[in-house]
């Protein structure tokens, strides 16, 4: 952008970043911006309501929710300071195939496939999406999603967890979830990815980056490599 002749965009250009005072920008933002509120809102409603189908687990995982909405606050001031309002409808239909999944799962009290939505996929797709953020955002962003990145570990090592812990049981259930659901994270890359591009963010390092946490994911939960590669299969089949 140093096109634009300014002292801050040519500043900011040489330090390989995008100009965020842009309306190419700002438009972009409002969306990306938007689907990571969202995203955080329905990830704090899916821990409350896995609580309800765990309730042994209920207290530990309204403190998971609680994290969600302190990141929801976070990219909201996010927004906020680069002068973006988030395009909230937009965003909610961006989710909506993997929420009426969830709340299918739900309504049917299938626990394996409630956590693998939201510990698994959604999680690994946040920190995807975070990781690849932090080195081309705004100072201001940068601190906030770098804070959020962390606590997104705990919740994707949650939901390891509770499934390796029950592995001889989940098996059925987690693959053929798997099979209904992967797709559906890697047509949600697929559409983020133009306005992704304006933020400087790559879609295949956003697609590697999901694929390494969730392929650890699987690994930690006690898959085998075979079951791994098989199941990582069913995004390019779906
Ligand atoms: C669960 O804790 C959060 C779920 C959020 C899903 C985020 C998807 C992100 C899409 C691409 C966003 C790039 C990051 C930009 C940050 C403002
Ligand atoms: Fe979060
Ligand atoms: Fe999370």
């Amino acid at each position: 952008m140093a096109t634009l002749a300014s002292p801050v965009a040519d500043s900011l250009d040489a330090l390989g970043l995008p100009d965020f005072s842009t309306e190419t920008y700002k438009d972009a933002y409002s969306r990306i911006n938007a689907i990571v509120i969202e995203g955080e809102q329905e990830a704090h409603d899916n821990y409350l309501a896995i609580g309800t189908l765990i309730p042994d687990q209920a207290d530990e995982l309204a403190r998971l929710a609680r994290m969600e909405l302190k990141h929801l606050k976070g990219f909201t001031a996010c927004a906020n300071n680069l002068g973006v309002t988030a395009d909230m409808p937009f965003a909610q239909d961006f989710f909506a195939p993997l929420r009426n999944n969830f709340q299918q799962a739900l309504s049917e009290g299938r626990v394996v496939t409630c956590l693998l939505i939201q510990s698994i996929l959604i999680e690994a797709f946040a920190i995807s999406a975070y990781h690849i953020y932090i080195p081309v955002a705004d100072p201001f962003a940068r601190k906030i999603t770098e804070g959020v990145v962390k606590d997104e570990y705990t919740h994707l090592n949650y939901g390891q967890q509770w499934l390796k812990a029950h592995l001889d049981e989940i098996r059925e259930e987690f693959e053929q979830a798997n099979r209904q659901n992967l797709p559906l994270v890697r047509s949600m890359l697929e559409q983020v990815s133009g306005d992704a591009a304006v933020l400087q963010m790559d879609k295949e390092d956003l697609m590697a980056d999901f694929l390494s946490s969730y392929q650890e994911a699987l690994m930690d939960i006690g898959f085998s490599n075979r079951e791994i590669a098989k199941m990582a299969a069913a995004a390019l089949v779906g």
